[in-house]
């Protein structure tokens, strides 16, 4: 029987086979982990700072070529990377597996949420549409046109290692722009395999302008190179408020752009008409699933006092039951947190939880026969008996804190009362409900559901969030304008120049 192959020796093949050159992940000063078994898996090298600038420089050039292709052209850029993603889902999503801990199917997901919206990016090459504006003179046309911005900086989380970068990416390219991409220090090599997938793509176009796309590794200096170059147009970052605070300002310093995406705190409310068996599953995804490590995770349930003893017993056997493991070797739903932080983290949030009298069914690290290493934890429900102390805040784990409520007033109340607005839902069959929630009274969140949960949006949305979520609209819908400058042009085609507002201006 042949030895089993250790882990880094499978991630470095799969790395080969998704065309990463072998030098780029071996000797470097980064270790790369997998929080599957803690085991490292790969030594990548940090960029420096010289390099990271030549890298904008570079992708600057290659936007001034770029913009000049015809937008059907770029989308044809993106079709191919599409088709290199569709054929590289398998061996993609498995290193997303690795490297997150993400299980299977959600890594999987993760690569088809890259496919979508490269397919939506291509329709949309050809759909930049700017406004025909009535004017107020004889003989002019008004319009808007939409221009690229020149270099888009992508900096991403390690939770959504590559399909948030595609969002951005995919719309940034077919809107004549070029990236440089700063992925989470602990996700480097599913990064390095986007990008070797895109120069399959590049290749199969004909070729692309040197540095039209590329990766910069390292920790936070590294963005904020990005974030302070003025060759960087806009700043796309996902990550923490924390880091929200830092680099908003810095953007607005230089008046350069910004999409952010940064916490959610998100609830449901489970009103006294829903569907329970449909509530528990909707749930159960929403709060465990990815082991709590989605921005759209569900944090907060506020349940109807006459609906709490139906749901909650089954809520608790269901958390005391889902399976948890490694999700390389098992079929398990939770997968492991991606560090020994996480944990502390969630570690944290349930003693506090206790110390407030609250009731915690769950928590605490679970063996799951892999050698003592990884931070598996069995996910927790902490039943509080007002909205108060951790509930208030995100921690990157899953922890559902539930609350009751009697009237619906002040259920949507306790539902707007924290800083972030990410992602929210509502169940009930009560269609009043339903409509008040999605209306301007309601959710103050860039996501209102209704009898599904806070998690897993399809790329054809916007997707972001108020508040203290930064207010950044990422993927579908208009989100494109993100990515390019508005123009307003007036055209005189008349033989007078007759000024707007009645103005007169006679030379004599
Ligand atoms: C994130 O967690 O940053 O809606 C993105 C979802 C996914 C994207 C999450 N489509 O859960």
């Amino acid at each position: 029987m042949d030895k089993p192959l250790s882990l880094a020796t499978d991630t470095t093949e799969l790395l080969g086979r998704l065309g990463v050159d072998a030098a780029l992940i071996k000797g470097g000063n980064r270790a790369v982990t997998s929080p599957t078994d803690g085991s490292e898996i790969a030594r990548v090298h940090d960029n420096s700072e010289a390099e990271v600038k030549a890298a904008i420089t570079a992708a600057r050039k290659a936007s001034l070529e770029w913009r000049d292709v015809p937008a059907p052209q770029r989308g044809e850029l993106v079709r191919l990377f599409g088709e290199e993603l569709r054929a590289a889902k398998d061996d993609l999503g498995r290193l997303v597996s690795i490297e997150v801990g993400k299980v299977p199917s959600e890594g999987l997901g993760e690569v088809q949420e890259m496919i979508d919206i490269c397919d939506f990016a291509v329709g949309l090459s050809r759909q930049l549409y700017g406004l025909t504006i009535a004017t107020e003179r004889p003989g002019h046309r008004m319009m808007e046109t939409w221009h690229p911005l020149g270099v888009v900086g992508v900096i991403s989380a390690f939770n959504f290692p590559v399909a948030v970068w595609s969002w951005n990416t995919a719309l940034a390219i077919v809107c004549g722009n070029a990236v440089v991409w700063k992925p989470s220090e602990k996700t480097p090599l599913t990064a390095l395999a986007c990008q070797a997938i895109f120069e399959k793509a590049a290749k199969r176009f004909g070729g692309v302008p040197k540095g039209l796309l590329d990766v910069v590794i390292g920790d936070r200096a590294v963005g904020e190179i990005m974030v302070d170059s003025p060759d960087v147009a806009l700043v796309s970052a996902t990550g923490s408020t924390r880091m929200g605070r830092e680099v908003g300002p810095r953007l607005a310093q230089r008046f350069a752009r910004s999409i952010l995406e940064l916490g959610g705190n998100n609830a449901g409310i489970v009103c006294p008409s829903a569907d329970i068996d449909m509530t528990l599953n909707a749930v159960a995804f929403g709060a465990m699933g990815t082991c709590g490590q989605r921005c759209t995770s569900l944090r907060r349930l506020i349940v109807h006092e006459d609906v709490y003893d139906a749901l909650l017993p089954k809520l608790r056997a269901a958390y005391e039951s889902v399976s948890i493991g490694n999700p390389l070797t098992s079929d398990a739903l939770v997968g492991p947190l991606i560090d020994r932080d996480a944990f502390e983290n969630m570690e944290k949030a349930l003693a506090a939880s206790r110390e407030m009298g609250a009731k915690v069914t769950g928590g605490g690290q679970v063996d799951v026969d892999n050698g003592g290493e990884g931070y598996y934890v069995r996910p927790a429900i902490v039943e509080l008996d007002e909205q108060a102390g951790p509930m208030l805040q995100e921690t990157f784990a899953p922890i559902l804190y539930v609350v009751k409520y009697r009237d619906f007033e002040d259920a949507m109340a306790m539902h707007n009362a924290v800083g972030a607005g990410l992602s929210s839902s509502i169940f009930t069959l009560n269609m009043r409900e339903a409509e008040l929630f999605t209306s301007d009274s309601g959710s103050d969140c860039g996501i209102a559901n209704v009898n599904i949960g806070t998690s897993g949006a399809e790329i054809g949305g916007a997707f972001g969030g108020e508040k203290e979520t930064g207010g950044g609209r990422e993927s579908g819908s208009d989100a494109w304008k993100g990515y390019m400058r508005r123009q307003t042009n007036t055209i005189n085609y008349s033989t007078e120049l007759p000024l707007a507002q009645g103005v007169s201006f006679d030379l004599g």
